[in-house]
């Protein structure tokens, strides 16, 4: 069946929109749907509208609205455990400054790894930031101390749930980690402090255990509930019903964390924020542990185009976070990232760059400039007439439809593949509009 024809189909059986018949009307709809989900990306010119539909339409009654979803930024305690990272007391403070800045809500980070980290927690401290400062370590009492030593106002700390974990790591029955993590719960506790206890390896956890320790850990005084998918397991589905057991088990709000060992962690976050987690864990470019847990970028993005969740992240800043990381790794983003790596905006069959220097939208699901990033075009074999006729322009050499012909066939004939890659400045692609524009009219001639 024709997409369009489903639309309206599935548009009459839901009931949501009665008028959507015709391209018209489903305009006209698509506009007051979006204005209705405050979904700003779909305000503008409804390139995404359908998609918009097919993501959320049928959910849109029972979805929450995840403009208060918040995010806890872990780069400097998860994505310390990346292979290769290990950040100076100087480089953490400008990572968290930047993340600050962008907007997080928490920033994780373990002052029981060394006095380094001590030292840069309490300089983040004293740096008096907007987000709220986690100190991250062990259910055990001498941790919380370390925390209580930098002065912290939130600790976090974890304790495996899983029979694996208790058998094979710790050695020890269910009955004394519950015993062990409600003891400590209890000490941070009568120590004043705000508390979110992780149950490590939930997603693999005997779910009547999982529940009654995190019932046990919310009346020992838990302010907030992380579950994590330590390894990576689940599927979106699985962790709705993960979601759906905690949230019936506590009151308090509910930390996701979720590792990528399969790459589901972006689509694990948000499923369990569907379900009514409250917060989801990410770092910068993913970063952590293995391969790591959801990364800010996605997440971030996602929230705010998929489901028009309102924020005001300095999303802007994506890139230049992203690029830090890279700086103080040694290493480069990845370029096949999400939004922030090089090809995230870097076209080159030549019928992508025809559509592109017209209309972005048509390739780009957000401008490059509102993720740190910039556009770039590729040209070589495949760049066709138009991919010619902009590298005449840009070369200052006035394309007609028959030079552009046959540069785009020497490109082809020299079969090198991709020849080079130009960074698009705003004059550069205002020229090759005005090229391609040409082009169109001599072709239409
Ligand atoms: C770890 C495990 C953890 C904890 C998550 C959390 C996990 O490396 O300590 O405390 O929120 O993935 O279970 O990262
Ligand atoms: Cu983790």
């Amino acid at each position: 069946m024709e997409l369009e024809q489903h639309m309206t189909i599935e548009t009459r059986r839901n009931n949501a929109v009665t008028t959507a018949s015709g391209p018209t009307n489903a305009i006209r709809t698509a506009r007051s749907f979006a204005e209705d989900q405050g979904a700003e990306s779909f305000g503008a010119g409804e390139a995404n509208y359908y998609a918009y539909r097919w993501n959320v339409e049928e959910e849109k009654s029972k979805l929450r609205d995840l403009s208060r979803v918040s995010i806890l930024d872990s780069t400097l305690r998860e994505g310390e455990q990346s292979v290769g990272i290990s950040f100076s007391k100087r480089q953490r403070l400008q990572i968290a400054w930047m993340l600050d800045y962008f907007g997080v809500d928490f920033i994780e980070i373990s002052p029981v790894i060394s006095e380094a980290h001590r030292e840069s927690l309490r300089e983040m401290q004293r740096a008096g930031f907007a987000a709220k400062i986690v100190s991250h370590g062990r259910a055990l009492p001498e941790d919380v101390d370390v925390g209580r030593a930098c002065d912290v106002e939130w600790v976090a700390m974890y304790h495996s749930v899983s029979d694996i974990h208790l058998r094979s790591k710790l050695h020890i029955t269910r009955e004394m980690a519950l015993e062990r993590s409600i003891k400590a719960i209890e000490y941070a506790k009568s120590h004043g402090l705000k508390l979110r206890f992780t149950v490590e390896d939930a997603s693999r956890a005997n779910p009547e255990y999982l529940s009654q320790f995190i019932s046990d850990a919310t009346r020992a005084g838990a302010d907030r509930i992380g579950i994590p998918d330590t390894v990576g397991v689940m599927l979106p589905r699985g962790m709705i019903r993960l979601i759906e057991l905690a949230r019936q088990a506590t009151d308090r709000p509910i930390d996701v964390h979720c590792h990528n060992d399969l790459g589901l962690a972006l689509a694990n976050s948000l499923a369990a924020v569907e379900a009514g987690a409250d917060q989801i864990h990410c770092t910068i470019d993913g970063l952590g542990e293995r391969v790591g847990i959801a990364s800010l970028a996605e997440v971030t993005m996602a929230l705010r185009l998929l489901y028009g969740a309102k924020r005001n992240f300095r999303y802007e800043m994506l890139g230049e976070l992203s690029a830090l990381i890279a700086n103080y790794s040694n290493t480069s983003v990845p370029a096949t990232r999400p939004l922030v790596g090089r090809n995230a905006y870097t076209h080159k069959a030549g019928t992508h760059l025809a559509a592109i220097i017209r209309n972005p939208e048509a390739y780009e699901l957000i401008p490059p400039s509102e993720v740190g990033n910039s556009r770039r075009v590729v040209f070589g074999e495949l760049s066709g007439k138009n991919g010619a006729a902009f590298l005449l322009r840009t070369l200052g050499i006035e394309p007609s439809l028959e030079t552009s012909q046959k540069l785009a066939q020497g490109l082809k004939n020299l079969r090198c593949g991709d020849l080079f890659e130009l960074g698009l400045t705003d004059k550069l692609e205002a020229e090759a509009v005005q090229a391609s524009e040409k082009i169109a009219a001599a072709t239409a001639r």
